[in-house]
């Protein structure tokens, strides 16, 4: 045998001596059926996914129109392209809620492209230009970093991305960077005629009605938004309730198996407003939020969300490693 094809025989191989080392209770007789339940899963670095939050970090603000923002985008599109990634982008101009133009773009980062099967996987990557629920009333017009509100579900998307290069998933993945996610109605805003839910979301609006490629379909999405934050409490959020609860269900147990059940609470938590609205309603693929719900706080999301202190100090590796680590064993085991 060449030994290019038992290098791509090793995973398998492996999985087979991992059957016969904790076999000696199992009885069962069709071995294939056996190495077939267990999938090799790539360990997640979380040292890794939490260096591409601080490098997104580093640019400024990501908020659309500005030059940190197009310096990250490209930054994001060649990461993506370095890891094997068939990339494309959508560059649109979207109207914001108050009639600014924002000259924004969706990063579409295509791993095996021909694959009918696929997997979607997504996140925003813009930060929000106004800390309107700051303390300090002279931040709300100061726009934030956005570490764990965009950075960190980007920072572990490219990490998966950086993993998949290395071992490929049977399925095909999307990983789809979705911009203008928070550029929705400032606080102050409240009596503006633009005032309503749809003034989030702006570029999962769009690719949910006009996606890069039409027909697109997968057999589910996962959105990731604020998976940093220390001690993360992710709830079965209300939308993806609604339209994927079988996915949530899924992912919940992969979590627990992996040993991260004190971060994927079995609850109800309550409903947001994210890009996974859209790809539910839009494209009717069922697609679930992964978002920390802290119960403790009056916005329910963090004593951060959408103020200037959501910076590097709101990010734990061990978070990013609960969140990234399950999605891994949840793409891998798909066949
Ligand atoms: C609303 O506050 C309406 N939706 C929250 C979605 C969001 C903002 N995710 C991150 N920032
Ligand atoms: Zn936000």
């Amino acid at each position: 045998m060449e030994f290019k094809s038992m290098i791509r025989l090793l995973p398998m191989l492996f999985a087979t001596l991992l059957m016969v080392a904790c076999g000696g209770s199992n009885t069962k007789k069709n071995d294939s059926a056996v190495v077939e339940a267990m999938a090799v899963v790539p360990i997640f670095d979380a040292d890794s996914a939490y260096s591409f939050v601080e490098k997104q970090v580093s640019f400024g603000p990501r908020v659309p129109n500005t030059q940190a923002h197009r310096n990250c985008g490209d930054w994001l599109e060649a990461k993506l392209r370095e890891y094997g990634a068939e990339v494309v982008d959508q560059n649109i101009e979207l109207m914001a809620y108050n009639g600014t133009k924002l000259q924004a773009r969706n990063i579409i980062a295509q791993f095996r492209p021909e694959n009918k099967k696929r997997v979607l996987l997504c996140a925003h990557w813009d930060s929000r230009p106004w800390a309107d629920c700051d303390p300090d009333a002279a931040n709300h017009r100061k726009p934030i970093l956005g570490a764990n509100d965009g950075g960190s579900g980007v920072g572990v998307l490219l990490e998966i991305a950086r993993q998949m290069s290395a071992v490929p998933a049977t399925v095909g993945v999307d990983i789809v960077l979705f911009d203008a996610e928070d550029y929705g109605t400032h606080k102050a805003d409240h009596s503006v005629r633009h005032n309503m839910d749809n003034s989030w979301a702006l570029g999962s609006q769009y690719w949910a009605r006009i996606p890069h490629k039409s027909p697109y379909n997968a057999r589910y999405g996962i959105l990731l938004d604020m998976v940093g934050a220390p001690h993360s409490t992710f709830y079965r959020e209300g939308v993806s309730q609604h339209y994927a609860a079988s996915i949530i269900d899924k992912v919940w147990k992969v979590a627990a198996d992996n040993g991260y059940a004190s971060y994927f609470i079995n609850e109800e938590g309550g409903f947001v407003t994210d890009d996974h609205l859209y790809v539910n309603e839009y494209m009717g693929i069922p697609c679930i939020d992964i978002i920390n719900h802290d119960k403790e706080s009056e916005n329910g999301f963090g004593p951060y969300w959408h103020t200037v202190k959501d910076d590097m100090s709101w990010i734990d590796a061990a978070t990013l490693k609960a969140v990234g680590q399950t999605v891994l064993a949840v793409i891998y085991n798909e066949k």
